[in-house]
């Protein structure tokens, strides 16, 4: 078996469904624009970054905006973005996240954070699990959205491990494209359709541990 080293988590709808608060908060913003948007079209939206998203929305609509006003909009859907997750608790984790974390991290195995988004710390911070994290490597840090492999050889870095060293958890399939393009096994959370490039798919972390993952991975 593969000595792995490191675990690479994305953050929404792997260890937090936040995908529920974007929709709510991109779904106000788009009725003041008179812009239909549906929760089918906020599939879409998961793992692209806020910008990207924006424009997908104004795609949507038939619409275009100058830069400056399509950041008073992102603004403006942050800020509502924002009043709801300050409000997440430990409880918002996925079942079995802190455990499957918690197991990881007393077995020597560093853990690092590949989301694109810019509100990771906030979001960790309230889940009561940013200790958890040797390092986080968020939508501040990186410019190019998955599948380029940008975000995870920068946590790769961040851990000082080699690429293939390390195996990324994700539940997006262009997220399982980007951990390809980095050179790193990838497991899938969610289903097993959606997921079918993933090396091994998980329904989830509820009684998972790390080892029984990177065993199968071979
Ligand atoms: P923010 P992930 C992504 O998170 C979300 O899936 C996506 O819907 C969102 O637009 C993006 O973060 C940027 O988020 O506006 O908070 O910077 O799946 O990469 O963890
Ligand atoms: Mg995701």
């Amino acid at each position: 078996m593969m000595d792995y080293q490191g675990l690479l988590f994305d953050l929404d709808g792997v260890i937090v469904d936040t995908a529920k608060y974007h929709y709510l908060a991109w779904k106000a913003l788009s009725d003041e624009l008179g812009i239909p948007f549906t929760r089918q079209d906020n599939e879409r939206l998961k793992g692209v970054s806020r910008m990207a998203s924006f424009d997908i929305i104004l795609e949507l609509g038939r619409r275009t905006m100058d830069e400056a006003e399509k950041e008073a909009n992102c603004q403006k859907k942050n800020d509502l973005y924002v009043s709801y997750i300050k409000r997440l608790t430990e409880n918002d984790l996925l079942p079995g996240v802190r455990a499957f974390l918690a197991d990881a991290r007393a077995k020597g195995y560093k853990i690092a954070l590949g989301s694109a988004s810019k509100n990771s710390p906030l979001i960790l911070d309230r889940l009561g699990i940013a200790g958890l994290f040797d390092a986080m490597v968020d939508g501040t840090k990186v410019s190019r959205a998955k599948p380029d492999p940008e975000v995870f050889l920068r946590g790769a870095e961040e851990l000082c491990l080699p690429a293939g060293a390390c195996v990324v958890f994700e539940d997006a399939a262009a997220g399982v494209e980007a951990a390809h393009n980095a050179g790193m096994k990838a497991v899938g959370i969610g289903s097993p359709e959606i997921l079918s490039q993933a090396d091994i798919v998980l329904p989830g972390f509820a009684d998972v541990r790390a080892d029984d993952v990177l065993a199968r991975l071979g």
